[in-house]
């Protein structure tokens, strides 16, 4: 009997120390810089944009937490009772304090909503008439592509859409959309039965996608490349399946498959724009 208790404690210790490191190693896989949906590996002017804002907040957030952390700890120790009998000074309000604890935040936000707004503006405003149009439209549950301004063979704009799935989730999967990088894109959003939210965060952050609701906004993409995105609406069962894959390509090969999509099926080349192959009979 003796031995029970202390091997049911220890039992209890373990899967706690366990529970915590697991823990631990969890919200220290968030630190992954490689990950293809890293918000702070930015690869598109929103995404720098939206990562700056939030480091300016952030930085001078953890600096006033510091402070005042560090501040409740001193006071603390500097005027706890330190004997029984002992009553502590009281003190009520002191006006040089208040008013330097309200005047150095109110200059600090000030200071700080210059770059943010005009950040914000800048995220916010319309996309450039020259810009590249693509047309997302979110359903359950795959994303459709259509390029208004790019017409297949046969005078049509050209669309992707994902491949019936096989998942039992229901989702299918998604096509590899090529877009331009280094040029600014003019995406319009919409949803065609529930609330979606399109985001590929590298580029930028979420959008909603809510039908009856047309979203109009920019993105541009730094350099060529592939980046993946995903719902981050829940809409339904095979949402954790609505992914997204892009393709940045450069002009060159954006051209290349943008011939490619117009070849009449059946002839289509290879990705690399090299001369079609011929079709297997
Ligand atoms: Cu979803």
């Amino acid at each position: 009997m003796k031995i029970t208790k202390p091997t049911a404690r220890s039992a209890g210790r373990i899967f706690a120390t366990l529970l915590l490191l697991g823990l631990i190693a969890l919200l220290f896989s968030a630190c992954g810089t490689d990950t293809p949906q890293n918000t702070f590996a930015t690869k598109g002017d929103v995404a720098h944009d939206q990562r700056t804002i939030f480091l300016l907040a952030m930085w001078p957030a953890i600096g006033v937490m510091i402070f005042v952390e560090v501040g409740i700890v001193l006071i603390l120790l500097r005027f706890r009772r330190r004997r029984a009998d002992e009553v502590p000074k009281q003190v009520h309000g002191n006006t040089r304090l208040e008013v330097i604890w309200t005047v150095i935040p109110a200059i600090a936000l000030i200071i700080l909503a210059v770059p943010m707004l005009s950040i914000l503006f800048d995220v916010g405003r319309s996309p450039k008439a020259d810009a590249f149009t693509i047309n997302v439209t979110g359903l359950q549950w795959q994303w459709l592509f259509e390029y208004p301004d790019v017409k297949d063979a046969n005078g049509k704009p050209i669309t992707l859409a994902g491949d019936p799935g096989t998942a039992p989730s229901g989702h299918a999967n998604a096509p590899l959309v090529h877009l331009p990088a280094g040029r600014e894109i003019k995406v319009v959003l919409k949803a065609q039965d529930v609330i979606h939210s399109f985001a590929i965060p590298r580029i930028a952050g979420t959008r909603d996608a809510i039908p009856g609701h047309e979203e109009v906004f920019w993105i541009e993409i730094d350099e060529p490349g592939t980046l993946h995105g995903q719902c981050r609406e829940f809409c339904g069962f095979g949402h954790a399946g609505m992914t997204m894959t892009v393709q940045a390509d450069n002009d060159t090969d954006f051209q290349a498959w943008v011939r490619e999509k117009q070849q009449p099926k059946g002839t289509a080349g290879t990705r690399s724009g090299s001369p079609a192959p011929s079709a297997s009979p």
